[in-house]
């Protein structure tokens, strides 16, 4: 028996705050040879995790033994992004156990915010498909299904912003440099993938033609698991990361010294495919590396499965009964082509059978109608990483035309756009397509996008498999986006309503009638006064400056992209300037306008507009006239732990995007749930908080996806719209010309000229006007505080519908078929 088994045996993992300190004592003794007097905080922050995660293990083997006894059917999700952000108040809220901790930390000389702090993000994703994909493991294990998360573990998660002198400087997100006791390594778990090599045909005992794919090279992937526990009902899930190692251990006798060296480096060369995140949104980028970490993920994931299910079941054809997989978005389509490959190639099924099992195994989720983010991945490419998939495409397409021919009749160029391969001078494979054919679900994730793909870019797919196509609006979790992040509104809130809104988000329509509690109101305003404070706090000691806690708090925080339009609101943020300039005596209502958000290293125009939002702010906030009335700032490095301060101190949420290019959008469920009022357009998921908080309660502008249609269809000239609002007119003329940027004048013309001469795309110029109106309604709402509160209120109570509980009991219903696993006397029944 090994020490660490013997001394864990020791280790009591009581729920009281006196075992808890034991714990953590002996964690620092006995797991990291140190002790609590020459500990540092970062050995502390890992003791008290290490007792956090003793708490976790017996639920942790527990929910996996009963998966197992009762055979329940098993839900993958499988994501090349989890952006699950810092897990200790998670563990502790989930577990119940946050203020025994607190005084644990506390009697032993902690104060827990500042161990809570020392956690770095697991930043493993980009923005909202990551972070969605977080919010599911979160309610998948809250209402008891056997719901597992499989992604890489990058060594370097998304790269950290700096700002120097304005502009954006990546610098690489070193998350694992002291290593993470979240995760736990499972030598025992560990999958060759394969590469290269060839498809070799040859005919088996039966005489049918078979294929095999042999001279491959291999890397290993090696699983770490991350515990992920339901809201107090027992639950622990597993979040399985993939790392790569190197094929073998080297054999030292058979190196002399400079093949030793070489040997060595090939090792650094196989762990690369775990490396790093690819820092785009919504880019495809067909880099082969990328495609390599594609593969990796779906090959060990896909072994992990079928070892998995092959020791309780005997019949592969019965897969589907007990697994659904769900693919988040199509970086992990090529299971498709590798679930064939395997019931094909190594378990001899024929084709049909083969396809009738992974088409109701698997299902895919699309994020975005942006064409530029499809991927397409060069058939060259494949053909050389991976020629056995590659085979099994083109027989997957051949059949498919075949029933396109059969279902359309000889239309050629409907054939042309729905063929998995595209023709042309490089042919690639349209992953997108090759996920609608090869599975049996493909869902939107928001009402307005899901009717948008079925009438767009899949319409062809729509009209073929009507039945394929179905909306899952996306939701967040109230557990981390209300109950961890804003504790003094959940602890409102359950005072007057109790707390079953953890679970059942709905319930909070019980807030309703609060709206003419007058003392509910004062502590509901009180709160948000306060955390705007917190955040000012924060802001003070990050970066000395001071933002007005009185004025509007007006956040813009999320990825920067054109189409979601930063650019409007720092054109308002440069037009109230000049208007406060130009009438320094007219009353107006304060506001601080607050960004954050990366861009993608390649993508210039977005780091430009990084740039001149810090011009504009600096122009703004030194000069003198804007005090106590106009702020701007940008708050550099965006991540999850940013958001959970930023959102419970928003007065405004801007949800800004262009008509139509916005899927969903999640951050402004998250706002709404925290009593922010949205500003925003009819794009995304704003449609249906609109639908749910009400009209008067929300405030909507812009031309919508028909009027944007239309405007395009009509001959749109962005040079009318610039020559017909004169305050427009008046910031482009002074961005043109350097007003913000003197030192270099001519710094944003890529900006104007792509507003003017390219006839900006995006339409900013189109919903300028319409936008600076809407913020009028702002001002003037804001400054009836009575009724501005109760609009937040009506926000807070009336989103229930966003809970991403409620998004899962959906896929569980529609796609997974596990509708029978759902609360299964698991349920949470308040405290
Ligand atoms: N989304 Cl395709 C991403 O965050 N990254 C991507 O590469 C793609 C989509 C977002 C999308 O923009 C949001 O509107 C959604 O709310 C989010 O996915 C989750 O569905």
């Amino acid at each position: 028996m090994s020490t660490t088994t013997s001394k864990k045996l020791n280790v009591k993992t009581g729920m009281d705050t006196e075992s808890i300190k034991a714990d953590i004592l002996s964690h620092l003794r006995y797991s990291l040879a140190t002790d609590i007097e020459t500990a540092n905080k970062k050995e502390f922050y890992k003791s008290v995790v290490l007792s956090v995660m003793d708490r976790l293990h017996d639920s942790w083997l527990n929910t996996q033994k009963e998966y197992r006894e009762k055979k329940t059917k098993k839900i993958y999700y499988i994501s090349m992004e989890f952006l699950i952000g810092r897990l200790l108040d998670n563990a502790l809220v989930n577990l119940n156990l946050e203020q025994e901790f607190r005084d644990a930390c506390k009697d032993l000389g902690y104060d827990y915010e500042e161990i809570r702090d020392i956690e770095n993000d697991a930043a493993l994703g980009n923005g909202g498909l990551g972070r969605l994909a977080a919010c599911f493991l979160d309610s998948m294990a809250t209402l008891g299904l056997a719901g597992f998360g499989y992604g890489i573990k990058y060594d370097y998660g998304i790269f950290k912003q700096k700002i120097h002198d304005g502009y954006q400087i990546e610098r690489p997100d070193d998350w694992l440099r002291f290593g993470t006791p979240w995760a736990t390594t499972r030598p025992s778990v560990m999958y060759p993938v394969r590469f290269y090599g060839r498809s070799v045909p040859y005919t088996d005992e039966d005489g049918h033609l078979r294929f095999k794919w042999e001279n491959t090279q291999h890397v290993y992937a090696l699983a770490n698991d991350i515990p992920m526990p339901g809201f107090r009902n027992g639950v622990v899930n597993n979040l399985r990361l993939w790392k790569a190692t190197s094929p073998k251990s080297l054999d030292l006798t058979s190196f002399n010294q400079g093949e030793y060296i070489n040997a060595v480096r090939d090792i650094e060369l196989h762990e690369n495919i775990s490396r790093v995140l690819y820092p785009n949104d919504k880019i495809f980028v067909g880099q082969e590396l990328r495609l390599k970490q594609e593969y990796f993920l779906v090959s060990s994931t896909l072994q992990d499965i079928l070892r998995e299910y092959k020791q309780q079941h005997d019949d592969l054809r019965d897969l589907p009964k007990y697994v659904a997989i769900q693919c988040n978005d199509t970086h992990p389509n090529l299971a498709v082509p590798d679930l064939m490959r395997i019931l094909m190639d190594e378990e001899g099924f024929d084709w049909e059978t083969s396809w009738d099992i992974t088409v109701k195994t698997l299902s895919y989720t699309n994020h975005t109608v942006l064409p530029e983010a499809l991927e397409k991945w060069p058939v060259s490419m494949l053909r050389n990483l991976l020629p056995r998939h590659l085979q099994i495409i083109y027989e997957i397409n051949k059949r498919f035309i075949n029933k396109v021919h059969e279902h359309f009749g000889d239309d050629v160029n409907r054939v042309r756009r729905m063929s998995i391969i595209s023709e042309g001078e490089q042919p690639s494979v349209q992953m997108a397509n090759l996920g609608i054919v090869g599975t049996h679900k493909v869902n939107g994730v928001a009402a307005l996008h899901t009717d948008l793909i079925k009438k767009t870019i899949f319409r062809d797919f729509f009209e073929m498999y009507p039945e394929r196509f179905t909306n899952k609006t996306n939701g967040i979790t109230p557990r981390r986006w209300l109950k961890q992040c804003n504790k003094p509104l959940a602890d409102l809130i359950t005072s007057e309503i109790g707390d079953s809104w953890i679970t059942h988000l709905s319930d909070l329509r019980k807030l309703d009638d609060k709206v003419n509690d007058k003392k509910f109101m004062k502590k509901y305003s009180d709160i948000k006064q306060q955390n705007k404070e917190r955040l000012a706090a924060y802001v003070k000691e990050n970066y000395g400056f001071e933002l007005n806690t009185k004025a509007i708090f007006d956040i813009q925080i999320k990825r920067i992209h054109e189409y979601k339009r930063q650019l409007m609101l720092a054109i308002y943020a440069a037009a109230q300037y000049n208007y406060i300039k130009a009438n320094p005596d007219a009353p107006v209502v304060p506001r601080t306008i607050i960004f954050a958000g990366k861009a993608a290293p390649g993508y210039a125009m977005a780091k430009m507009f990084i740039k001149l939002i810090n011009s504009i702010s600096d122009k703004i906030n030194n000069d003198p006239d804007m005090e106590g009335k106009l702020q701007c700032f940008f708050l550099d490095n965006y991540s999850v732990t940013l958001a959970e301060q930023l959102i419970p101190a928003a007065d405004v949420s801007e949800q800004i995007s262009t008509a139509g290019m916005e899927a969903s959008g999640t951050g402004n469920m998250k706002f709404a749930l925290n009593g922010a009022v949205t500003i925003g357009t009819l794009d995304g998921a704003n449609v249906e908080i609109k639908e749910e908080v009400g009209d008067e309660n929300i405030i909507i502008f812009g031309l919508t996806v028909e009027g944007v249609e239309e405007l395009r269809r009509s001959g749109y000239s962005s040079w009318e719209y610039y020559n017909a609002d004169k305050a427009l007119k008046q910031v482009i003329d002074q961005i043109r010309d350097g007003f913000f940027e003197p030192d270099h004048p001519s710094l944003f013309h890529t900006i104007t000229n792509s507003l003017l001469d390219g006839n900006d795309y995006f339409l900013v110029l189109a919903d300028y006007p319409a936008y600076a109106e809407a913020q009028k309604e702002v001002d003037a709402l804001y400054s009836k505080p009575d009724e501005w509160f109760k609009v937040a209120l009506y926000n807070t109570a009336r989103v229930g519908k966003f809970s991403s509980d409620r998004t899962i009991s959906d896929y569980a219903t529609d796609i997974w078929g596990c509708e029978d696993q759902l609360n299964k006397g698991r349920e949470y029944q308040g405290s």
